[in-house]
């Protein structure tokens, strides 16, 4: 059996559960006991992260590492390319996702609350944000997705991150355009069979949330 510590609102859960999904995998969502970070769950999970993967006698946290691990688990549908060089890029993407975008992005989430809101910081993080989107333009050329037609490990971090930025742009009517090439490309990821309900789920999650945010501080 496949557990995975995970919360809905979880960004690199979603990028977790798209992968679980697409390799056909049957698996079971449970909150980090006490929540992330929690002295009773980093028993558990030492790092206090989520999502965390308990399969057999395995305890695995870092979602790239859980991706690797599924992807040689269950070794079809292939999420990484054959060639050795088309693999590296792939792995090279997925931690450009998650090293120099998830953490902008994430960084918009302190700004929710009007009250603590700082229109500085929202337009000058749009600058960085606009910059790691048009460095990934460069690097990419998506056919339609970021390795060619088959979901790949790269992809599955970049769904959730497009929720996020629909909600940021609607919330904060920030200076920011998706380059044209990664506009075809979200399309193509947001619709694709193993991606649509995640995602569609996410941004209703984050709906809420922000409704939450914005009514409670
Ligand atoms: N590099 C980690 C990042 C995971 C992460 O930051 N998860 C957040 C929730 S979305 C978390 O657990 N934060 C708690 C903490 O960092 O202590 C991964 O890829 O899994």
């Amino acid at each position: 059996m496949i557990l995975l510590y995970d919360l809905a609102i979880s960004s690199y859960g979603c990028k977790t559960r798209i992968l679980l999904r697409h390799k056909r995998l049957e698996w079971t969502s449970n909150a980090p006991p006490n929540g992330y970070g929690s002295p009773t769950y980093c028993e558990i999970v030492p790092s206090g992260t989520i999502p965390a993967l308990v399969h057999n006698e395995l305890i695995l946290s870092e979602s790239d590492a859980i991706a690797e691990y599924l992807n040689e688990f269950k070794p079809q549908p292939a999420m990484l390319p054959t060639n050795i060089q088309e693999r590296a890029t792939a792995r090279a993407l997925s931690r450009f996702h998650d090293t120099s975008i998830e953490p902008l992005l994430r960084s918009y989430f302190a700004q929710v609350n009007p009250t603590t809101r700082n229109p500085t910081f929202i337009a000058k993080n749009a600058t960085l944000l606009q910059r790691r989107f048009n460095q990934l333009e460069q690097m990419v050329k998506p056919s339609p997705l970021l390795t060619g037609e088959s979901l790949s490990l790269a992809d599955c971090g970049f769904a959730p991150s497009f929720a996020i930025l629909n909600l940021l742009q609607s919330l904060f009517a920030f200076d920011f355009k998706l380059p044209t090439t990664l506009q075809a490309y979200k399309k193509a990821l947001i619709t694709h069979p193993s991606v649509h309900y995640e995602y569609t789920n996410y941004i209703d999650v984050l709906a809420n949330w922000s409704e939450d945010k914005l009514a409670n501080g």
